[in-house]
């Protein structure tokens, strides 16, 4: 419809309140959450296109992503639906050195949605800001989210430090992010790899189960 098309073109520009209000409308008009979210990847996946293509610049695709997480949060409660007893605890958190947090902000929105409490640790996560978390609230799933090909060796040591600690068969593993593979996962020590947020929330109720 039109009035997805402009989320995505506002998106696009950078635009926040405009995003916001314009989801805010969408909302109102009966769009399900996931036509809205998918107006906004679809913004988000042009921005990353022109990015790669040198067409566009980080201030750009920082505001882009400001306005992504706007739109976010408009839809947030339509994307949780109340669970009404916990499935289990999750941590989660972007790994050090990395800022990206649109993908971790939905995964945390899906498990959330899924019954599970949730304690986001933000971005450019440390190792030891990972154990201490594990250490104090004893979750059932850490999940570590990646973008960059740099930044995915730093989830390789968080759980060699979970084994140091003798943590590691205490909780399960999960990660993700747009260059981590099954195979990576496999090769870290992972328990389990998600390619996107839906099925990283049905991946860890099957984890609990
Ligand atoms: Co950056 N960036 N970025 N960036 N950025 C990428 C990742 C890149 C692929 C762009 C490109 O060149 N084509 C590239 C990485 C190349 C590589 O390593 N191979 C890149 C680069 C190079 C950089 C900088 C180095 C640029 C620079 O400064 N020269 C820099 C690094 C900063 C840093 O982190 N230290 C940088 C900076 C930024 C911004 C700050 C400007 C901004 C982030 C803002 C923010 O997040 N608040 C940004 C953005 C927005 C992107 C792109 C355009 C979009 C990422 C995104 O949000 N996608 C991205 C291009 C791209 O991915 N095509 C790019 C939407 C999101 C919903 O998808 O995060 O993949 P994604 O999450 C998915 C799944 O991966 C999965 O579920 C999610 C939803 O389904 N998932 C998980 C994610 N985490 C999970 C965890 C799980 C499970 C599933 O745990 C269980």
């Amino acid at each position: 419809s039109e009035l997805l098309n402009s989320i995505s073109e506002k998106l696009q520009q950078g635009k926040m309140k405009d995003v916001v209000a314009l989801c805010e409308q969408a909302v109102a008009e009966g769009n399900s959450a996931s036509d809205i979210l998918n107006a906004l990847l679809g913004g988000m996946s042009v921005i990353g296109v022109k990015f790669k293509n040198n067409e566009v610049f980080v201030p750009e695709v920082l505001i882009a992503a400001r306005a992504m997480n706007g739109g976010l949060n408009v839809i947030k409660s339509l994307l949780v639906e109340q669970g009404v007893e916990s499935k289990g605890k999750v941590i989660i958190g972007t790994v050090k050195g990395d800022l990206h947090d649109i993908g971790k902000n939905l995964v945390s929105m899906m498990m959330t949605g899924a019954g599970f409490e949730v304690l986001d640790l933000g971005v450019d996560v440390p190792t030891e800001k990972y154990i201490a978390a594990v250490e104090e609230n004893n979750p059932d799933i850490l999940c570590m989210s990646a973008l960059l090909t740099t930044t995915m060796p730093n989830m390789k040591l968080v759980i060699q430090a979970l084994e140091e600690k003798g943590l590691r068969d205490k909780v399960k593993v999960m990660v993700g992010g747009a260059p981590v593979t099954d195979r990576f996962a496999e090769e870290i020590g992972a328990d389990k790899y998600s390619a996107d947020a839906a099925s990283a929330a049905d991946e860890a109720k099957k984890l609990v189960e």
